[in-house]
């Protein structure tokens, strides 16, 4: 499978050969969906690039987003093991406060909900004391909080800080995701996990529905 052609495809914005490639994939078995959604993103990171350099508008990130929600839909099934037939656990997913990028949460909260997950999306730009009221309200011990922009960092610490403040910190775990979080960026906001895999959210919340 031609992996470069994919990504070459989503940079050019190429929905036929994109959805082409992807359902040989899945025709295939679907054993290299995790490959397929790499290049996809990696499309994704050209479709920055031609913006920033400004041969490409707002518009076309707006396409960008809706191709790649279309290329997730294709391989989902193959990405995550549906865990259904169990009760499945809530959890809480929104993208924080000042940070108006979803295309990204929403192909976590796809790959959630096809793990086994009910997911209470809270939309985008949401403020720490909303996610915190909606966590107490409707008793939910699992957050996830999505953010593109380097600035979501300081609204996800902001976040962490109002659980503690809440008197809530041990009642819930949180996984931060999205392309500006890492190691360092966990310590620095308290989260209790961070992610850039769907994949590997899906596994870390499996193991947290177990605590509570
Ligand atoms: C599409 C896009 C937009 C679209 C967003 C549309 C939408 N509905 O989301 C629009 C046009 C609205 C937009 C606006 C802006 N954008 Co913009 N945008 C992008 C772009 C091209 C792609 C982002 C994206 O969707 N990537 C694809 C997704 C799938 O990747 P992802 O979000 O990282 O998500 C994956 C993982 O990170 C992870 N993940 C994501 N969330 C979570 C959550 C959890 C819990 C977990 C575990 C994992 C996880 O899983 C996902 C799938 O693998 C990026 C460039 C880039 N290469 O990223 C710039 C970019 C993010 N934007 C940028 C900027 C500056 C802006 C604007 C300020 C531009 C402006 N001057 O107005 C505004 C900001 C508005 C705001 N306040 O948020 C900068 C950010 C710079 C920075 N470091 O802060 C970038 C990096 C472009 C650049 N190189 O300058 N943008």
């Amino acid at each position: 499978m031609d992996f470069e052609e994919l990504v070459q495809a989503m940079g050019d914005l190429d929905e036929d050969t994109v959805v082409e490639i992807l359902e040989k994939v899945m025709e295939d078995g679907g054993s290299q969906a995790g490959e397929a959604m790499a290049a996809c993103q990696k499309g994704m990171d050209l479709v920055g690039e031609q913006f920033q350099a400004g041969d490409y508008f707002v518009g076309d990130l707006i396409y960008a987003g809706e191709l790649m929600t279309t290329a997730v839909g294709i391989l989902k099934d193959a990405l995550v093991s549906s865990d259904s037939g169990s009760t499945k656990t809530k959890m809480i997913l929104c993208t924080v406060k000042d940070d108006l990028h979803d295309i990204g949460k929403n192909i976590v909260r796809s790959m959630l909900e096809a793990g086994g997950f009910e997911v209470m999306d809270l939309g985008i730009d949401v403020p720490a004391e909303d996610i915190v009221k909606a966590a107490k309200e409707n008793n939910i011990h699992i957050i996830a909080l999505s953010g593109v922009l380097t600035l979501a960092i300081d609204s996800m610490k902001a976040t962490v800080d109002a659980f503690t403040a809440a008197g809530m910190r041990d009642q819930v775990k949180i996984i931060i995701g999205g392309a500006p979080v890492s190691e360092d960026a966990m310590r620095i906001t308290g989260a209790d996990e961070f992610a850039h895999d769907p994949q590997k959210t899906v596994r870390t919340c499996n193991e947290w529905a177990k605590l509570f």
